[in-house]
């Protein structure tokens, strides 16, 4: 199993659906936010993520997403998959084999999707226009091109987004995990200290071995965060 910096995925039965969830800032060395790997006959899902500044330390690999699949539909949708500074690796790859990937509505630097049918539509390649990432603030600029440029018919789609907020404003959903609000009411405590991601790491693998008890694995707003390998 490739080594990921932010969260690693295996499953061999039902969907894993990962929505309104923020990696920023881990590293690994072969991939630095998620690695994720699906059996026969299930299905991937990632809608309305948010993967900002995340590297890869190995001499190959991905910044970003590396999904595995086995011939079985994978869906991303409406994710922001960016990176503030340029290295020479993707941010994304989708190996697919002989399945189907639907590749809609996302902000995207760079990437490689490949299976035997590939659906692309509406995705852009721009800054996302985030507030303030290197302070904990994820949220989008008014200004963002994220903003109402989701697909409000995505596979998976929150009715809210990461802070809780109704998902969708404005008549068409956002990209990322935030929803854009003028007047956002509140706004996610400082993770900066050591304390908060200890408390979020254990939080989130105490989840992770939890929900591998379950037939699906999901997993929503978690905010993992310049995360260190474990192993
Ligand atoms: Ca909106
Ligand atoms: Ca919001």
């Amino acid at each position: 199993m490739p080594d990921a910096g932010g969260i690693g995925i295996i499953s061999f039965y039902g969907t894993i659906l990962l929505r309104n969830n923020i990696f920023y800032g881990n590293t690994g060395p072969d991939v630095g936010g998620a690695y994720i790997q699906n059996g026969a006959d299930e299905t991937v899902i990632l809608t309305n993520n948010t993967f900002y500044d995340n590297e890869v330390t190995g001499e190959s690999g991905y910044n970003s997403v590396l999904i595995e699949a086995y011939d079985t539909p994978v869906n991303l949708y409406n994710n922001i998959v960016w990176k503030e500074e340029s290295n020479d690796r993707s941010e994304l790859s989708v190996d697919n084999g002989q399945g189907v990937v639907n590749f809609y509505n996302n902000d995207i630097k760079s990437g490689f999707i490949a299976g035997n049918i590939v659906n692309t539509d509406n995705n852009i390649s721009l800054n996302p226009l985030l507030e303030n990432p290197g302070s904990g603030d994820f949220y989008l600029q008014a200004g963002s091109p994220c903003r109402n440029t989701g697909y409000n018919s995505a596979p998976g789609i929150p009715d809210k987004d990461f802070e809780g907020q109704p998902r969708i404003m404005e008549s068409t959903v956002d990209m990322g995990a935030d929803e854009y609000e003028e007047l956002s009411p509140a706004k996610i405590p400082a993770l900066n200290e050591w304390g908060m991601i200890a408390f979020i790491l254990l939080a989130a693998f105490a989840a992770i071995g939890f929900m591998r008890k379950q037939n699906h694995h999901y997993y929503e707003s978690w905010i993992v965060q310049q995360a260190q390998m474990i192993y």
